[in-house]
């Protein structure tokens, strides 16, 4: 074979194998919306209040002006300085304008409008995201039929009986759908990459 066709096979090898592992992903991180208004950040109730927002790291923020001219402004925690030094400042906002900022870091963030800072303020609450456990391949248990022996009364444990112990002769056991599932997708990809490395030599024979 030539090198082409091996690449090409390898890579419809690698796409069924993609496939086949796409099955798990980890949590998507989100957009959270914030009102800003006169005077609020949040909802009314939060006037001259600090409304806290709990977030995961990673999720982004976007807060919306539903009303007046406004600032996002980052603030240090005791809201003493705004901005700190490097932190956000989203400048004027008219109606319709947003602002977004995404959180990486878990840890609180407090801000205010510059123009109102004592009705409007706020504080964003960034938690660690989980990290997703990856599923292991589930493993039927094996179902053991309580074997009766007549005579003997006397109850004694289920053997436990693992996979490696069940003899390979006989019919097809149950609970192996998700192999077969495999075997049949890889044995799909080496017939497709076999049809084309098929037709690639008819091709370049003509
Ligand atoms: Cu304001």
């Amino acid at each position: 074979m030539t090198r082409p066709l091996i690449s090409a096979l390898t890579a419809i090898l690698l796409l069924v194998v993609a496939a086949v592992g796409t099955s798990s992903s980890a949590s998507a991180a989100e957009d959270v919306h914030i009102d800003v208004a006169n005077f609020y950040f949040c909802d009314p109730s939060f006037l001259n209040n600090v409304c806290e927002t709990t977030i995961a790291a990673g999720d982004t923020v976007v807060w919306d002006d539903v009303g007046g001219l406004h600032t996002v402004t980052q603030c240090d925690d005791t809201f003493s300085a705004c901005p700190p030094s490097g932190g956000f400042d989203s400048g004027f906002l008219n109606p319709d304008d947003t602002f977004t900022q995404t959180f990486d870091t878990p840890g609180t963030v407090s801000y205010w409008c510059s123009i109102h800072p004592v009705q409007m303020r706020g504080r964003i609450i960034v938690e660690a995201q989980e990290t997703p456990t990856p599923t292991p391949a589930a493993t039927p248990p094996p179902t053991t039929m309580p074997t009766s022996t007549p005579g003997d009364g006397t109850p004694t444990a289920s053997p436990v009986i693992t996979p490696a112990d069940v003899p390979s002769t006989g019919g097809a056991p149950n609970g192996n759908g998700d192999s077969s599932l495999l075997a049949l997708i890889v044995a799909l990809g080496i017939a497709i990459a076999s049809a084309s490395v098929l037709t690639l030599v008819g091709t370049r024979r003509r």
